[in-house]
């Protein structure tokens, strides 16, 4: 049995809290405060802390952790990222530039996307029906430049759509995980 610790990361309103909830066993733990920048998006609350939820994916346990999408809140990103093996970034394709945030947030991650696994969620899609795939691959591929990260649509309320997202990064891990075993 394994144990992974996965982040979520990404910008305001891109669906890491709603993905957490979509996917977690347990209550999600959330800190969620009254959104003081609804300029920037319009949503009631926004995550100040972090969000933590569970999941089995028998036999292995995976603790997920949402992180802030407000930079303000950016220290606890450092205490996360040493302890994670993946990171899910999530955009919404509703954003304007979206390949931009991609490029953000796989940057202040580079070090856990270049040692563990790395994917990215398009969130948003059925909203904002944009041509933004290959960007968002050439994006990765700039920053992470030995391997191709996956990118899917996804729908963060989506259980079954979120699972897949989360699978398909544990293959990327243990894939890894196995060439370096292999390479010694
Ligand atoms: N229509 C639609 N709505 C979505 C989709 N994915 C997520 N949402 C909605 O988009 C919003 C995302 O908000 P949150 O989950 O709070 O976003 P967050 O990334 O946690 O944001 P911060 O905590 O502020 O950084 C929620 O209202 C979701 O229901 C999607 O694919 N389609
Ligand atoms: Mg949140």
């Amino acid at each position: 049995m394994a144990e992974y610790v996965i982040l979520f990361a990404g910008p305001m309103g891109a669906g890491k809290t709603t993905a957490l909830r979509s996917l977690s066993e347990i209550e999600v733990v959330s800190t969620e405060a009254v959104n003081s920048d609804r300029s920037r998006n319009d949503k009631p609350t926004t995550t100040v802390a972090l969000d933590y939820g569970e999941i089995d994916l028998d036999p292995d346990k995976v603790r997920l952790y949402g992180v802030p999408g407000q930079e303000r809140f950016d220290f606890m990103w450092e205490i996360l990222r040493d302890r994670a093996m993946g990171l899910i970034v999530l955009v919404n394709a509703d954003a304007p530039e979206p390949e931009r945030h991609v490029y953000e947030h796989l940057t202040a991650f580079a070090e856990l996307a270049n040692r563990g696994g790395v994917v990215v969620g398009v969130t948003r899609y059925d909203i904002q029906r944009t041509d933004i795939g290959d960007r968002i691959v050439a994006t990765a591929r700039a920053v992470v430049p030995d391997r191709v990260t996956p990118v899917f649509a996804v729908d963060a309320r989506d259980q079954e759509q979120m699972r897949t997202l989360l699978l398909s990064l544990i293959a990327d891990i243990e894939t890894r995980q196995a060439l370096a075993e292999a390479t010694g």
